[in-house]
């Protein structure tokens, strides 16, 4: 599985969903998401806009998680790993409590996948930050998810 917010998908995620989806069989996109935090996007949007940029691969699914702890959702999914991207050292102190924790409550393994260095300074949050400030943000997301990024910003 791989888990995150995606708030929206960007270029950086879906290029790693990409190369799980190399590495396994099956690969489910958990959006896990937070009932009481709103987002820029609803859950609903979100996976939409993950389907939309994950047309292409035929082993790959998504579904949505409300507040449930991942080791939970991993359970319920019969899950081999937990596959997350990592940007850099950063990623790695935040990742890595994450990754033991989750093993402490049930064992399962936490796969890192190096991420892409011309993708390494793409996040959901800077991207909205760059696009609410007027900035270009093709080649950091899709065609899709820019439109629909730029559309919410203008109030729709
Ligand atoms: N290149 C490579 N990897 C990237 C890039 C990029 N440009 N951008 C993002 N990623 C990776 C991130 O490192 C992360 O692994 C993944 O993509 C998802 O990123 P986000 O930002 O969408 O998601 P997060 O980090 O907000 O998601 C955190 C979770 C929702 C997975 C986490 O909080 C969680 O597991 N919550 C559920 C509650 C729970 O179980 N808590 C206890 C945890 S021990």
């Amino acid at each position: 599985m791989c888990p995150g917010s995606y708030d929206p998908v960007t270029l950086g995620h879906s290029d790693v969903i990409r190369r799980a989806a190399g590495l396994y069989d099956e690969v489910v996109v958990a959006v896990m998401h937070n009932p009481a935090k709103r987002g820029t996007f609803t859950p609903e949007e979100r996976r939409d806009l993950i389907v939309d940029t994950c047309a292409d691969l035929d082993n790959v699914r998504v579904e949505l998680f409300a507040g449930r702890l991942l080791v939970d959702v991993a359970r319920e999914l019969e899950a081999t790993a937990i596959v997350k991207g990592l940007r850099g050292g950063t990623d790695f102190a935040y990742e890595l409590p994450m990754a033991l924790m989750n093993r402490h409550l049930t064992g399962i393994e936490t796969v890192f996948l190096p991420g892409d260095p011309s993708l390494e300074h793409i996040s959901s949050s800077l991207v909205k930050e760059v696009a609410a400030h007027g900035g270009d943000i093709s080649g950091l997301v899709s065609d899709r998810v820019r439109d629909a990024l730029l559309a919410r910003l203008q109030g729709e």
